[in-house]
């Protein structure tokens, strides 16, 4: 098996955080975006939507979207659960993990995507209010997260999981996009210095 990765890009990293908690240790092959690699024939034929992650498996199956891969893994090692464990607890940890997706990564990637000069070649066109109009969908969220988290540890609950990787994920992408997590959300701040100081969290 093989996965495509960049070292520099938030989704593959969300897959490497994954494989960390888990153990496991996969080859990987780097895709240079800032070369447009992932744009090459090569790895187009990989993954017709040029985009990263991409795992190959030994029977050439390919698997993309960071969370189908994560998923993979998981059923391979179910331990730990990062995902959670069948019935509720796997819902709340998917309602999470997705409103993550939506309301946080999602809106920051297009503050970064639409106004960073570094992305005019990714993104075309840049539209900057587009990516204006996002910032404060990114600020509204995280109050709401914040807001749950003065009454769980984690994201989902009371056990890390798949949620917190996108979440870490996420607030780690603030930065580029010159986004910042305002002083008073402690318990956000409490979050994040936590799952930042998990091994993990340097993949
Ligand atoms: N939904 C995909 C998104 C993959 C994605 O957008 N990857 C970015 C890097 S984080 C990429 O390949 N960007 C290339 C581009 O924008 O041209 C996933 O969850 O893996």
């Amino acid at each position: 098996m093989k996965l495509y990765d960049c070292a520099r890009a938030p989704n593959p990293r969300r897959v490497r955080v994954f494989l960390a908690e888990k153990g496991i240790s996969v080859p990987t092959e780097p895709v240079d975006l800032g070369a447009l690699a992932h744009k090459s024939p090569a790895y187009t034929a990989v993954n017709p939507l040029q985009r990263v992650p991409a795992l190959v498996l030994d029977d050439g199956t390919v698997l993309t979207e960071s969370i189908a891969i994560c998923r993979y893994f998981e059923g391979l090692q179910p331990d730990p659960p990062l995902f959670g464990r069948a019935g509720l607890e796997a819902a709340v940890i998917e309602m999470w993990n997705r409103r993550v997706e939506l309301h946080l990564y999602f809106p920051v990637s297009q503050v970064f995507r639409h106004l960073h000069p570094a992305m005019k070649e990714l993104e075309v066109p840049q539209v900057a209010a587009w990516g204006e109009a996002n910032r404060p969908r990114v600020l509204e969220f995280l109050s709401l997260l914040n807001d749950g988290l003065a009454h769980r540890t984690f994201i989902a609950g009371d056990a890390y999981s798949v949620a917190d990787i996108s979440g870490l994920v996420a607030v780690d992408f603030m930065k580029p996009a010159k986004l910042t997590v305002p002083e008073d959300f402690a318990h956000l701040r409490r979050w994040h210095a936590a799952v930042s100081a998990r091994p993990s969290a340097a993949a």
